[in-house]
């Protein structure tokens, strides 16, 4: 077992968490799943965490599953993918798109299979330039997981979803962002520094709104216009309840910059 497949850095007001397996290219075996599971929580415990990072050490973001980990099958055995899904990656795409702040993922190299997706399921995307994206899956004999098969479309459409998801055929950074599949290249040496300054710009805004507006999106993909629009209702009267709005108009009309209050979204 890796000592520590997943380090944490805590910074004034946010956390770089980063996937650190560089020799087997960040995939994730049961070990880094526990880890990060572990370092998201303690994050979403942490009232002065406003904003991650979520990064790889080395040349990949992650290669999705380790295809040599022991819950792959061993000795002929037929494993019960489901089953790691159900208990792994599920609850990780689930607990990124709940966590009560923004997530940034930096997509530093490669991100394959699992490990596309779940970059993909980060609020905000940028990427070193040298990186690509591949659903690999269909080299292997199975479909995008972690949450791909929703994502990818609503992300670049059913046209090339269809023919990523079927080629299995890697996107670089550049096409990714033309495509809107992510937010935004920039060049490799500048990628952590840019996912930093972009994480200090979350931190010290009004998180209760930054979550409530990806709640929103995610429910848009499904809700007709009535029901999103009763959505935008209740979101908007509670955050009008809250003390953030008070302070942003206060602040506009005062012609100062706010300063938004302690993160008050529920765990
Ligand atoms: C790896 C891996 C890897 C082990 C590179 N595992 N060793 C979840 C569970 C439940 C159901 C099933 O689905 C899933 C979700 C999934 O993620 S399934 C998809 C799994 N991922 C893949 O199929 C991607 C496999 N990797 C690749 O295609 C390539 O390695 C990529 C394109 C990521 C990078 O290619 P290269 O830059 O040419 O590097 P490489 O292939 O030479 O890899 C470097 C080393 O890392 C190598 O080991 P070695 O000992 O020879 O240096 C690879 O074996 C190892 N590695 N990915 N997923």
């Amino acid at each position: 077992m890796d000592e520590t497949p997943v380090r944490v850095e805590v910074r004034p007001g946010y956390r770089i968490v980063t996937l650190d397996r560089p020799d087997k290219l960040n995939s994730f075996n049961e070990a880094m799943h526990a880890t990060l599971r572990a370092a998201l929580e303690e994050a979403a415990g942490d009232a002065g965490t406003r904003a991650l990072v979520l990064t790889g050490a080395g040349r990949a973001f992650c290669a999705g599953q380790d295809l040599a980990d022991r819950v792959m099958g061993e000795g002929g055995a037929r494993p019960d993918l489901g089953d790691t899904l159900e208990r792994t990656y599920n609850p990780l795409v689930r607990r990124l798109r709940t966590l009560p702040f923004p997530v940034i993922g930096a997509v530093n190299g490669v991100a394959a299979g699992a490990g596309a997706n779940v970059a993909l399921a980060c609020d905000i995307v940028l990427a070193a330039r040298s990186a690509k994206f591949l659903q690999a899956f269909a080299r292997i004999g199975l479909i995008p997981d972690s949450g791909g098969t929703w994502t990818l479309p609503r992300l670049v459409g059913r046209a090339r979803a269809t023919a990523l998801a079927m080629l299995a055929e890697p996107v670089t950074a550049e096409q990714a962002q033309a495509w809107g599949m992510i937010w935004q290249v920039v060049d490799d040496a500048d990628l952590l520094r840019e996912a930093e300054a972009l994480a200090a710009r979350l931190a010290a805004m009004p998180t209760g709104a930054l979550v409530a507006i990806r709640t929103a999106l995610d429910a848009a993909a499904t809700n007709n216009l009535d029901a999103q629009l009763d959505l935008e209702r209740d979101l908007q009267a509670e955050l009008g309840r809250g003390d953030d709005y008070a302070e942003g108009v206060r602040a506009f009309l005062e012609k100062r910059p706010p300063s938004f209050g302690p993160r008050r979204t529920p765990r």
